[in-house]
């Protein structure tokens, strides 16, 4: 039989390079200090890295506006170094997956300033461009007017993810081009060929150097809806209101299926099993699967499913996993799950409740790595590193939180510096002077104290994934709930020769497990609390406030 494909298993670790490990003393990230903890990650049990973008970049959404396509930020260090790091990758048996911006390319690319420079060069048609309207034609909005030049205003109404007109004017053109997250980010203009025979010579690039694959920033938004249409108005503001909700009429077009299937094809062709994931922020599992191909499974292998950890109703609740981890089931493919990333503040602050947060955090962990779907982590969540937002508009680092403040604080909160010991700047870097400032708490969370700590966050991580690695059932196995109506405790079997039951009490109090749920004799697997391991049956027992529980039968 052939094997299954190594990233139906994976556990895929996250790194943003500016906060992982800093080996130059300049108190940004950079690859060799990647390089330089590919031990530890082996250790985690991590199978792949996700690197966020670190190609040539103005750096003015940390990466996400990439000025060349086929090359390493000076700032992280060089081509040589990238291959150094994948080199060495290999020999720790981690895969190095690549962050690909398709949308949108620096304003700085040269691309975009060739394109930006008349109607008729080469490249004048590489983004997305439009004459505007006159001001005052029938139906311009009040919003429109705001962006006014020389009597046209933006064709519509659409907002740009991080605030202000999608539409930016250019005098050398005398038209406005598309943008759908900061100015210094054009969107490309994907009707056009030439622009997906760019990008996939990109993608080929580092395939050719033997990357395992891509995460697909903002995949979902390589098409804008040809007719133009206003997005609704919300009143008091412009058109958009949830940011993770794309536009009403540019999101998920039929158009990006047909570049997906493409790419798909092309990167199939490597051997190795070469990865897709989307960054798909979906409103629910009948729009995320199409992300696989629905029943032709031909796009991506893996589309993030969002809704789990980041549902606008996520809460700390059984019934809330439950009903979303089963609809996780539902997809046409193997599910990707996920509750921390570079966007959104850490899991440990959304599910904390400022008391129990590691207990709480241990859950989190347990859902992540025994349920069945790919598992996918973001560098600091295994210590329980918190959300550290800043207080003073001074420290902002993140556009965002700069031009939003102080309703939006931008997203540095979740991108500190990785707290590897207790010591001076948390062991991440020699420089006092880090680009964002490591998080005080670094004294107790870190990896030099939880490793020594059995009963850390940490350590919990490492049983688990040692045990999903290890264990057929939890590797692979069917899932299915047991007693689906208690409110404050999940119970999921997964299948294989020999099952496993998992246990997850979210509630403070403690909770006794109905007779006749799992019957016969038990082992224990591992548990949160080690008294738990010396029960023999589940009839009676009786699991601790926010206990998890893994057991076989003996
Ligand atoms: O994010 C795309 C996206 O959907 C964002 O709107 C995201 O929801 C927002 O950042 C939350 O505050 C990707 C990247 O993950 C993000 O870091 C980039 O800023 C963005 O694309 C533009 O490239």
């Amino acid at each position: 039989a052939v094997p299954d494909p190594w990233w139906k298993h994976a556990v895929i670790y996250e790194i943003y390079p500016r906060s992982f490990g800093d080996s130059n003393g300049d108190g940004v990230g950079d690859l060799r200090g990647i390089t330089q903890h590919l031990g530890y990650l082996q250790k985690l049990g991590v199978d792949a890295i996700w690197i966020a973008p670190m190609y040539p970049s103005p750096q003015v959404d940390f990466g996400y506006d990439i000025a060349d396509y086929e090359a390493v930020d000076p700032q992280y260090g060089s081509l040589a170094d990238f291959d150094a790091l994948l080199r060495e990758a290999g020999r720790h048996h981690i895969r190095v997956i690549l962050d690909m911006v398709l949308n949108h390319t620096s304003d700085k690319h040269a691309w975009f300033v060739e394109s930006a420079s008349s109607r008729d060069n080469p490249k004048a048609d590489w983004y997305v461009w439009n004459d505007g309207v006159d001001a005052n034609a029938p139906g311009v909005t009040p919003f429109q007017k705001r962006f006014e030049h020389d009597g046209k205003v933006p064709p519509n109404n659409w907002e740009s993810v991080f605030g202000g007109s999608a539409w930016e004017w250019v005098p050398a053109r005398r038209q406005f081009y598309y943008h759908r997250f900061y100015r210094q980010q054009p969107d490309l203009n994907w009707r056009n060929p030439a622009v997906e025979q760019a990008m996939f010579g990109a993608m080929r690039f580092w395939l050719d150097r033997g990357v395992a694959g891509f995460r697909l920033d903002a995949i979902s938004t390589l098409f804008e809806d040809p007719r133009l249409r206003n997005d609704p108005e919300r009143p008091g503001t412009n058109a958009q209101g949830d940011p993770n909700l794309q536009s009403r009429y540019s999101d998920n077009l039929p158009e990006v299926h047909d570049v997906i299937r493409r790419m798909r094809a092309m990167v199939d062709k490597y051997p190795g099993n070469r990865v897709l994931i989307g960054e798909t922020y979906t409103p629910d599992i009948a729009d995320l699967d199409k992300w696989y191909g629905g029943p032709r499974h031909d796009e991506l292998q893996l589309p993030m499913d969002m809704l789990v950890g980041f549902g606008a109703k996520a809460r700390f609740d059984a019934g809330w996993f439950r009903k979303t981890l089963e609809d996780s089931q539902t997809v046409h493919g193997q599910p990707l799950i996920v509750f921390d990333n570079h966007d959104n503040p850490r899991s440990i602050d959304r599910f904390g409740d400022g008391r129990h947060d590691v207990q709480r955090a241990k859950a989190i962990a347990t859902l992540l790595l025994t349920t069945r779907a790919t598992a996918l982590t973001y560098y600091g969540a295994p210590l329980g590193m918190t959300t550290a937002t800043p207080t003073r508009k001074e420290d902002v680092r993140d556009p965002i939180g700069i031009t939003g403040w102080p309703k939006e604080k931008g997203r540095d909160g979740e991108r500190t510096p990785m707290q590897w010991t207790p010591g001076a700047q948390a062991g991440f870097s020699t420089n006092p002077r880090t680009w964002l400032p490591v998080n005080p708490n670094h004294a107790t969370v870190n990896v030099q104290t939880e490793l020594a700590e059995p009963g850390s966050l940490l350590n919990w991580y490492r049983t688990l994934i040692a045990l999903r690695r290890a264990n057929p059932a939890l590797r692979d196995g069917a899932m299915s709930f047991l007693d689906r109506a208690d409110p404050d405790v999940l119970i999921y079997r997964r299948e294989g020769g020999t099952p496993v039951t998992v246990l997850v009490n979210f509630s403070g109090e403690p909770q006794r497990i109905k007779a006749g749920i799992v019957q016969g004799a038990v082992r224990t697997l591992a548990a949160t609390d080690p008294a738990l391991g010396k029960a023999t049956t589940l009839d009676g027992a009786t699991l601790p406030p926010y206990a998890a529980w893994i057991v076989t039968p003996s």
